[in-house]
């Protein structure tokens, strides 16, 4: 399953009864969408820069020849505009059987669209294909407010287990 190559472009379903919005679809990200916002989305998370066509496509590129980069985006289809993203990255690994370690990356819904699921959307969405990829596991790092919203898609502190430290550059 390459979901990155994957011309698909299907409506997805929060849960069986809760089906999504007609405008509303998930898919792969794609070139175009340098010009649907794709990066003014991602500035409500955090700095993006000012990161030009060539380098977006540049990037792209870099991400499908590399694998293991699954950017997901729900776009509005009445306003040709990307409101959510997600990103799955997977490392592989020597250990659990040479299996996979998923990432979740980069998610962030449009502030104005609150309230619709959507983060919920995205993240069940990215989770669930990790596991049909073969990850073992998923994890993630978050601000202190979101942990009680990733816990309720079933993600857990693993006490002792849990402390995200970085080293920026
Ligand atoms: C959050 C994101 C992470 C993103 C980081 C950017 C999720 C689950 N976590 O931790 O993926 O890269 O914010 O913040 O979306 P930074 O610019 O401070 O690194």
């Amino acid at each position: 399953l390459d979901f990155s190559n994957s011309p698909a472009i299907f409506k997805p379903k929060i849960s069986a009864t809760q089906p999504g919005e007609d405008w509303m679809v998930v898919r792969p990200l794609q070139r175009s969408d340098y010009d649907k916002g794709f990066l003014q989305l991602l500035g409500q998370l955090t700095s993006v820069g000012n990161v030009t066509r060539k380098q977006f496509d540049e990037r792209f590129t870099q991400m499908k020849q590399s694998g293991g980069y699954y950017v997901t985006v729900i776009e509005d289809t009445r306003s040709s505009k990307i409101i959510g993203a997600a990103t799955l990255t997977i490392e592989q690994k020597f250990i659990h059987n040479c299996s996979f370690r998923g990432r979740l990356e980069d998610v962030v819904v449009n502030d104005t669209y609150r309230g619709k699921q959507l983060g919920k959307l995205i993240v069940v969405t990215v989770s669930l294909l990790a596991q049909e990829l073969g990850c073992y596991k998923m994890s993630l790092d978050c601000k202190d407010k979101l942990i009680k919203f990733y816990e309720t898609l079933g993600y857990k502190m693993e006490p002792g287990n849990s402390n995200a430290m970085n080293m920026r550059f």
